[in-house]
């Protein structure tokens, strides 16, 4: 495939719920612009996009592919994405590179929460839009219902180009609202015809309020159109076109990617009025502390952004990247702004599902993938040497649901540090923590599928085999009075001896006020020499765990008495006298367990409010505050105990139907109920 300048370049991400028919979509695309023979079907898993292994035991989308075609002299960069919100990571990557999303809605269950969920990332970025209203030919298909629904949740913006004809079993065209033409398809092949008659009057009054709609946007437009000019086809699209670019029209046409029907016309569409990379507010860059913008100039010097790795099995890593500015040829040498590192790029091809295809040059604007890059990761950026400009980095989706992960074998422990990061450099949404206070390594992901999916992964790509655990909570303890404690340490049964006593006072400091030493000896009842190794004895034995195994915090010790052997006495007899004289000060100074309480902000529809709300006091929460957060939104704070929200992403996307979504930090420690104390020591003893 040549490589064609940005105006003949259309990035274009396909986005939605899911299985709303984006990867079917995919395919008829490609098969209508001849680049497949056949078209493959997502269930028997012989589709273009859908070819992870992974993706045919699932009957769907976990990450995004490409899908590049030619189409009337341009190059369409179409990327499918999963419309599962647990890889939503995978849109974010798209959106970023994309300079258009098609959002693809069935026709039978209309705007969904992935929908609603996707326009709200477009929106953030000011994305310009479309809809292409799917499955018309299935049973229960209602274009008008869908478009009330498009209209009532985006606005005035929505603007059919289309109508369908016919419906369920008997769709077979589309009425062009432009140039008042009917498009009949038989097999996939369309021929031109009348509109309907018994869709005549429907069709004149939807084509003249889309003209309205249209010619409002242009001053000269709307004067000549109100002496009874109407503009042409050609005249009206341009206008349309602008508004497509600045995101405040958002055309909706129609279709069955099933049947392939009108999918021809949506090719064009995407051609006609899309925008290019070129309609798009250049790319922003930093160099050093300022910030410049680059336009997709392919005569400028080259840079490009990678936008996502994948770890292929016969080349290995593979970098997925958009040209911002210039050309990139194979064989040039790149600096990778953030390593400083020379990347030599070793035979560029284009990447369409998993298929390669050679390529020598990549124009401003385009998207093209190349194997091998040596320390290049996700969201780098490739530049001639002596320019260190820099893209900013793309934010991933939080990862809020997290799995303890062990290895199953001596062999998995061995090679598990090099999979989790090349897991992570594939999809950078995924966050491996280790945790100290509960000795876990956690893998999170953005829910139950995401996560289980990159522990497929580590097993099927990387060959390690790890076992889940539930996610530890970090329990703390301490104490709630005053206690005095004796450390006697003595071992002189012959040969050196060890002795070293430490009399300590405990008591409770504020919470959160941390551990405080004091040394109060007096006399020299212990040398000076021995005092820190009594604190460290003392710290140790907290850190280790108190009377009910958890880390101790928040207690003021102090060393007031001792005794010490001239011979016998060391660093480290004192040491462990300070060990032995916390644990028997800590039984008597009223221990008890703290748990870790998070700020959770939930935000949620209007209606369900109440159910969230309700679910929260029954999560031990105690609601700070309820406020609007946008249009027909609540957004809750709360204090919750972490041991509360361990399943939280999962539980609160089955009570709100996907429509509540969280983020949560850690807020204050505070005391366990005495009632839950005994349950909590028996989880944690079952999971020693
Ligand atoms: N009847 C009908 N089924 C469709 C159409 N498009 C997709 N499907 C089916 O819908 C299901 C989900 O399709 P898929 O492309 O995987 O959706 P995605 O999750 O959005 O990528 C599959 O069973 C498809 O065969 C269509 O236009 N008509
Ligand atoms: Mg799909």
């Amino acid at each position: 495939m040549t490589s064609l300048p940005p105006e003949k370049i259309r990035n274009v991400a396909l986005v939605g719920h899911g299985a709303s028919g984006k990867t079917t979509l995919a395919e008829a695309l490609l098969h209508v612009a001849g680049v497949t023979a056949r078209r493959g079907r997502v269930e028997d898993g012989t589709t273009v996009c859908d070819h992870d292994p992974i993706e045919h035991s699932r009957g769907g989308s976990v990450s995004m592919s490409l899908a590049p075609f030619m189409w009337k002299g341009h190059k369409v960069n179409l990327i499918d994405t999963p419309g599962e919100p647990d890889f939503v990571g995978e849109v974010h990557a798209a959106l970023r590179v994309a300079d258009l999303a098609v959002f693809v809605v069935s026709a039978v269950e209309g705007v969904q929460v992935g929908t609603e969920a996707v326009w709200r990332l477009a929106v953030e970025q000011g994305l310009p839009r479309m809809v292409f209203v799917n499955k018309l030919d299935r049973e229960r298909a209602d274009f008008e219902r869908t478009l009330d629904q498009l209209r009532s949740r985006f606005g005035a913006g929505i603007a059919p180009l289309e109508l369908p004809i016919g419906s369920e079993a008997a769709f077979r065209g589309v009425a062009d609202l432009l140039s008042d033409v009917a498009w009949l398809y038989e097999d996939g092949v369309a021929s031109k015809a009348e509109i309907p008659e018994d869709m005549e009057a429907l069709e004149h009054q939807v084509h003249d309020n889309l003209v309205e709609g249209i010619v409002v946007a242009d001053d000269a437009l709307m004067e000549r159109y109100l002496d009874g000019d109407v503009p042409a086809v050609e005249e009206l699209e341009r206008t349309l076109a602008i508004g497509v670019d600045e995101a405040s029209v958002f055309p909706v046409i129609c279709g069955s990617a099933l049947k392939e029907v009108a999918i021809d016309r949506f090719a064009d569409f995407l051609c006609e009025i899309g925008p290019s990379p070129l309609d798009r507010p250049p790319a922003e860059v930093t160099a050093a502390d300022h910030t410049m913008t680059i336009p997709p100039d392919p005569s400028a010097p080259p840079l490009a952004v990678v936008f996502k790795t994948v770890a292929d099995q016969f080349v290995g890593h593979v970098s997925l990247f958009k040209v911002l500015s210039g050309k990139v040829r194979t064989d040039d040498h790149l600096v990778n702004s953030r390593t400083g590192s020379d990347e030599r790029l070793h035979g560029l091809f284009l990447l369409r599902g998993k298929e390669h295809e050679p390529l020598a040059e990549v124009m401003a604007g385009d998207l093209a993938a190349v194997a091998k890059l040596t320390g290049t990761a996700t969201g780098d950026t490739l530049a001639p040497k002596g320019t260190p400009v820099r893209v900013p980095p793309l934010t991933p989706p939080e990862a809020l649901h997290g799995v303890g992960i062990v290895a199953r074998t001596q062999a998995d422990d061995d090679k598990l540090g090099t999979a989790l990061h090349r897991l992570v450099e594939e999809d950078p949404t995924v966050r491996i923590v280790r945790d100290d206070d509960t000795h876990q390594t956690v893998l999170y992901g953005v829910g139950d599928a995401h996560v289980a999916i990159a522990i497929e992964r580590l097993a099927t790509k990387f060959s390690v085999h790890v076992d889940t655990e539930e996610l530890r909570v970090p329990y703390r303890e301490t104490i709630t009075q005053a206690a005095q404690a004796e450390g006697r340490h003595k071992k002189q049964s012959g040969g050196h001896g060890q002795f070293g006593v430490c009399n300590i006072r405990l008591a409770p400091t504020g919470r959160g006020e941390g551990f405080q030493f004091t040394d109060k000896i007096v006399g020299g009842a212990i040398s000076r020499s021995y005092v820190p190794a009594v604190q460290k004895g003392v710290e140790e034995a907290m850190a280790a765990g108190g009377v009910f195994g958890f880390p101790v915090v928040d207690v003021a010790v102090e060393l007031y008495d001792g005794k010490e052997h001239s011979v016998d006495s060391s660093e480290m007899a004192f040491k462990a006298a300070g060990r032995l004289a916390i644990r028997a000060g800590l039984a008597d100074a009223g221990p008890v367990v703290l748990e870790p309480v998070d700020q959770v902000v939930v935000v949620v529809p209007n209606e369900i409010q109440g159910d969230v709300l309700g679910d929260l006091n029954a999560r031990r929460g105690r609601v700070q505050s309820t406020q609007p957060a946008g249009p027909g939104e609540q957004a809750i704070t709360a204090l919750v105990p972490a041991a509360e929200l361990v399943r939280y992403v999962i539980e609160l996307r089955s009570l709100t139907g996907g429509r509540g979504r969280f983020t949560t930090r850690h807020d204050h420690y505070d005391l366990l109920p005495t009632h839950l104390v005994d349950k909590v020591r028996r989880e944690v003893a079952a999971d020693a």
